[in-house]
């Protein structure tokens, strides 16, 4: 802990817990990205798709977060709505190569936004264009024009390439949305 950091908790200091919901459909990566930011020593060798959910802790600049890493297969994804009173932030994984799902996943991410729990929430939008590795990806400004976002309504968003295998672009990405949960 830095001095500012112990400054800050002494003088009864500012929210350091977060939950962060970690969405996005089946296959984008989400599992594979949050295992990434675990130290070296607990990150799983074999990601096996997500039933239901996963729950991990994560240290990740002073910050402790609790990552709710949802299953993406259609028939879970009724259980995101379940964690969007709770959560303070949303990380939305896209497969940037999968441009057949882009349509399933900008519909997806817009119901989020437009959901009751959730439009007039005031929490930041990290969103992942991951597997940046991989054939045909589109790069983060391809994505962008390709998304059609509705309904940000005063929420922060970024949009960060991500290759989560390697996790080049995951530290950035993160960097950015503890930033903006250290404003909060
Ligand atoms: N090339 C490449 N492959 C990736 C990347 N991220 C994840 N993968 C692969 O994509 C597949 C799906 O990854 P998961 O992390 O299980 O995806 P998920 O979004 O958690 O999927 P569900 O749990 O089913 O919703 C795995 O084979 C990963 O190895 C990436 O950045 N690049
Ligand atoms: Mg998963």
């Amino acid at each position: 802990m830095g001095l500012l950091d112990k400054l800050e908790s002494f003088l009864g200091g500012k929210k350091k817990d977060f939950n962060i919901l970690v969405i996005g459909l089946d296959n984008s990566g989400k599992s594979t990205v949050v295992n990434n930011l675990k130290p070296n020593d607990d990150r799983a060798i074999n990601i096996n798709p997500t039933v239901g959910f996963n729950s991990e802790k994560v240290n990740f600049r002073n910050l402790n977060l609790s990552l709710f890493d949802m299953s993406g297969q259609s028939r879970y994804r009724n259980l995101w709505e379940h964690y969007y009173r709770e959560a303070d932030a949303i990380v939305f994984v896209i497969d940037s190569s999968d441009r057949m799902r882009f349509v399933v996943s900008n519909e997806e991410l817009n119901d989020v936004l437009n959901h009751r729990e959730i439009k007039d929430k005031k929490i930041p939008l990290l969103i992942l264009a991951n597997k940046k590795d991989a054939k045909g990806a589109l790069n983060e400004s391809g994505l962008r024009n390709e998304l059609e976002i509705n309904g940000i309504r005063g929420k922060q968003y970024e949009i960060f390439a991500t290759d989560g295998l390697s996790g080049q672009g995951v530290n950035d990405a993160f960097e950015w949305l503890a930033n903006e949960l250290k404003k909060e």
